[in-house]
């Protein structure tokens, strides 16, 4: 694995590899226009990435492992440690948002409102995480200047580039320890106080990517990162990222999308936990939260492993999942009241809604579809598996095809089972197999935002054109030439977080 210090450079191509000249050009606009603001050159300039997640959708915060890339697209943020606690901050899209400034306090760090939605609370997030973390009692003073070109709402997590670059911009410019792990563990915590229950991918991702590989990360029972690459074939393929255009505000919609599907699962998680007769198992009595990875490893604790790999062990344990599910939750396919789930646990419908933390991020539902969400989990943890193996292993002439199946199937159960995908999702992925692509499947938390596509390299001119053509004619024919060319791109694995010596 890579360093587990962040990267320190002064040289643009050790973190991009493409349009060296555009980005050298962007760091020095965003140098001049922080003289121009602050009278004063910024010391360093904190950058992390956004990222596309190839598989492994809505399974992160049921400690289930996740196969994102980083992108190319990033925030970065300039900055400068000055005496005093004030923090000042401004953007370089001054238009759209606005500068504010605030001071440290010994009470709450900084106010943040997780009812409003302003872009100034995510870098209150990170501020307030990284100097919770750090228990400083009297920070630096801060003038920053960001600059983020990860499009938002869309799937490819600019709130997690954003988050990432600030922690990263507060711990140095307090003089602390620029540890990976930390710095992941503290974005993690820091992006939840903007009210979304969210998992770990996107931060871990934006961190720790190494430029050239998808990763495959595991969560529990520790957090592993692990490198892999795309298998080598006679016919190279690319991955296309296209946006529906169809903007899905995590934030606003968190009470019936993103916060109701963690409660769901956790919801599912205890059910498990109780049907397979794992309460008293002191691991799962003692968890908070209890995710189904968790409940998995417990009932398999005593399986003997010997002479099993890794990828036997996870395939035969995810089946036995799969087949639990069914037989505890077959039986209600259309979902569980709340009152069916707290009698389940013999829990008043009260205490259930403490359980699962509903004061902290409330939600709104008649039904739990607990057996359709539990499906998910299981199985969409299964591609991910058989997705790194034959990344890993296969040398099949067919390998991409397989790769491509997988997502598809993703795709399908995204839509049927954890129904976090739309209309136009759906008709993006469609006509991406109509135009070539061998496997395509939104990308992120859904709802709208990206999809992603696997394309024979040979023909993503082609695609690309088609998909314009079919998608972004038929819907949005007034988007102009630079919006549909930031609406449908193709990429490659990038490169993680940085710090940029100026
Ligand atoms: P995006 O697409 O960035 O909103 C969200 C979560 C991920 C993961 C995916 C779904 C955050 C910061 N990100 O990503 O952890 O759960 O949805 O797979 O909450």
């Amino acid at each position: 694995m890579s360093s587990k210090i962040v990267s320190k450079t002064s040289n643009i191509s050790e973190i991009y590899s493409t349009d060296l000249t555009s980005h050298s050009e962007r760091f020095s606009n965003l140098k001049k226009r922080f003289e121009e603001i602050y009278g004063e050159s910024p010391e360093f300039i904190a950058r992390s990435p956004g990222r596309v997640n190839v598989i492994g959708e809505h399974i992160d915060y049921c400690g289930m492992p996740v196969f994102p890339m980083a992108v190319e697209q990033d925030t970065i943020v300039a900055f400068r440690a000055k005496d005093g606690n004030q923090v000042n901050v401004s953007n370089m899209n001054a238009e759209k948002y606005q500068s504010f400034s605030f001071n440290f306090s010994k009470e709450d760090i900084v106010h943040i409102d997780s009812k409003v939605h302003a872009w100034s609370n995510y870098f209150k997030c990170g501020y307030k995480g990284a100097i919770e973390k750090m228990k400083i009692d009297s920070p630096k003073g801060m003038d920053c200047l960001v600059d983020g070109n990860v499009p938002t709402g869309s799937g490819l997590s600019s709130s997690s580039s954003f988050v990432c670059t600030v922690v990263l911009a507060v711990q140095k410019a307090n003089g602390y320890s620029l540890d990976k792990e930390q710095i992941v563990k503290t974005s993690v915590d820091s992006e939840r106080y903007t009210g979304v229950n969210g998992g770990g991918m996107d931060q871990t991702c934006s961190v720790m990517a190494t430029g050239s590989s998808a990763l495959f990360i595991e969560f529990y029972p520790k957090l592993r990162v692990t490198p892999v690459k795309f298998p080598a074939s006679s016919q190279s393929y690319a991955f296309v990222v296209a946006n529906s255009l169809v903007v899905s505000d995590k934030h606003v919609t968190a009470p019936v999308c993103y916060n109701l599907r963690v409660v769901e699962t956790r919801i599912a998680s205890l059910m498990l936990a109780k049907a397979l007769n794992l309460q008293d198992d002191d691991v799962v009595s003692n968890a908070n939260p209890l995710t189904m990875k968790i409940i998995m490893d417990a009932l398999h604790n005593n399986q003997d492993v010997q002479n099993k790999s890794d990828v036997e062990i996870w395939i035969e344990r995810l089946n036995t999942m799969l087949k639990h599910t069914d037989e505890i939750f077959g039986d209600h396919p259309d979902g569980y009241t709340w009152e069916q789930c707290a009698d389940y646990l013999n829990l008043s419908v009260e205490e259930l809604k403490l359980k699962i933390r509903a004061d902290l991020y409330p939600i709104r539902a008649d039904y739990l579809q607990i057996f359709k969400r539990t499906k998910h989990v299981f199985s969409e943890t299964l591609r991910v598996v058989k997705f790194r193996q034959t990344c890993e292993e296969s040398t099949s002439a067919d390998v991409y095809n397989q790769l491509g199946s997988l997502m598809n199937d993703s795709q399908e159960s995204c839509d049927k089972l954890f129904d976090c995908s739309c209309t136009e999702l759906n008709e993006l992925c469609q006509i991406a197999r109509e135009s070539g692509s061998i496997g395509s499947r939104l990308t992120g938390a859904g709802w709208g935002g990206c999809t992603i596509s696997l394309v024979p390299e040979s023909m993503v001119d082609n695609f690309i054109k088609d998909v314009k053509e079919k998608y972004y004619g038929k819907r949005y024919p007034n988007l102009t030439r630079e919006e549909l060319n930031n609406s449908i791109f193709s990429t490659r694995p990038g490169s993680g977080m940085y710090l940029y010596s100026v």
